[in-house]
């Protein structure tokens, strides 16, 4: 047994910029680089990679790059440092007390963990309980100019093995694209839709035309503070809502479950505080008997190999948006995530599995700076 515990000696934030093979365009706006956080967590007992999945704009989130790298500089590696023997299963509870930004405390406790569980030999999947070695794998669609470039590229992924699609919608996409790829593919193809929030309960009636096509979630269809509004709602459709950016904690989703506002979770680490919570909202949900599937923020290799790991835990029994690297990025900074037949591996090595490989992680920094401890 170690008898000082582990020291914190500092944390390496890396700014990255990642060229997207398209533009992203959700309900809330057009994405065409991946503007990313990477932290290199140095301890006693060596080194993990931690990933912010914030993005440039705070449009998906309150969340951003460069407000995550100031908490993290100024309040959550210093409060880290200060704490002593530094533990991922601590990481939160010592991160409490600042409200908020957790994208960026689950950045830095995946960092701790990847770490530590480098040291003891274990992978990710195996310390979150991972029961599969493979996920299946789903991926989110944007939004096009034309029906037709949507057909086009549905059908892209669809031959590329994707076993499940998920259309991004807004008011003036929704209906008629969803119509127009259900019957293109047909009624086996697994097929959701994605809102941002993009709607209010005005337009219930809208959203019930969807009941028609058979799609196995809406996702977010009201602002993320309307968890009330989606429980209105759910009483006025028939197809089974999805929270994602309501679920911030296990409590959020053991209120939302309550309340009837979801039948169904998207589970993001970093929407909610880290993998450790991402646990506790899976095993609230299994315990209410609530399915859930893990969604994506654009993450590299790094972030993707986590998610993977996570989406291998018992309750995730809908394919997740746990897409290939080359859904989004030419050239990845880790060895490429390759679909196989619709699924993606668990990693199975210590920590996440992968580490940056350093001539493309050079090549994509913009920025690094040294917080230490
Ligand atoms: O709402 O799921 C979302 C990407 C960025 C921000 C929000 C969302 C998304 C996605 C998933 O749709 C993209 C992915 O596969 O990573
Ligand atoms: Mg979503």
């Amino acid at each position: 047994m170690r008898t000082n515990g582990t020291k914190l000696e500092g944390v390496e934030l890396r700014r990255i910029e990642m060229p997207l093979v398209f533009p992203f365009r959700t309900s809330f706006g057009t994405q065409t680089t991946k503007s990313a956080l990477l932290l290199r967590v140095v301890t006693s007992e060596g080194e993990g990679w931690g990933e912010c999945v914030s993005s440039a704009h705070p449009l998906y989130s309150s969340e951003y790059v460069d407000a995550s790298a100031d908490v993290l500089r100024r309040f959550f590696v210093p409060a880290l440092a200060a704490g002593g023997d530094v533990r991922a299963s601590a990481v939160a509870t010592t991160l409490a007390p600042f409200h908020g930004h957790r994208m960026a405390k689950a950045a830095l406790e995946m960092g701790v963990l990847d770490a530590e569980l480098h040291a003891r030999g274990v992978s990710l999947g195996d310390e979150l309980g991972a029961v599969r070695e493979r996920v299946a794998c789903g991926v989110s669609v944007g939004i096009m100019d034309s029906i037709d470039v949507l057909i086009d590229q549905v059908e892209q992924y669809v031959a590329q093995g994707y076993v499940r699609i998920k259309l991004k919608i807004e008011p003036g996409w929704d209906v008629a694209p969803v119509r127009a790829v259900r019957e293109r593919f047909g009624d086996d193809l697994l097929l959701q839709v994605d809102a941002n929030a993009a709607y209010t309960l005005a337009d219930a009636r809208l959203l019930a035309r969807l009941d028609d096509f058979d799609l196995l979630l809406l996702e977010q269809p009201l602002p993320e503070d309307d968890v009330l509004g989606h429980a209105d709602l759910a009483k006025l459709v028939r197809t089974p809502i999805c929270l994602d950016e309501s679920i911030v904690s296990a409590r959020a989703a053991a209120d939302a479950i309550r309340l009837g506002a979801c039948r169904i979770v998207n589970i993001k680490a970093g929407r909610v505080g880290g993998y450790l919570e991402a646990r506790r909202i899976h095993d609230v949900c299994a315990a209410h008997g609530v399915p859930v599937w893990c969604g994506g923020m654009i993450e590299t290799g790094l972030g993707r190999a986590a998610n993977v790991a996570l989406a291998g835990l018992p309750g995730f029994s809908l394919p997740g948006d746990t897409s290939g690297s080359d859904r989004f990025f030419a050239t990845d900074i880790t060895e490429p995530f390759v679909l196989d037949d619709g699924h993606l591996p668990v990693p199975t090595g210590p920590g996440l599995g992968v580490t940056p490989i350093a001539d493309r992680l050079a090549e994509v920094t913009a920025s690094t700076e040294w917080l230490a401890a």
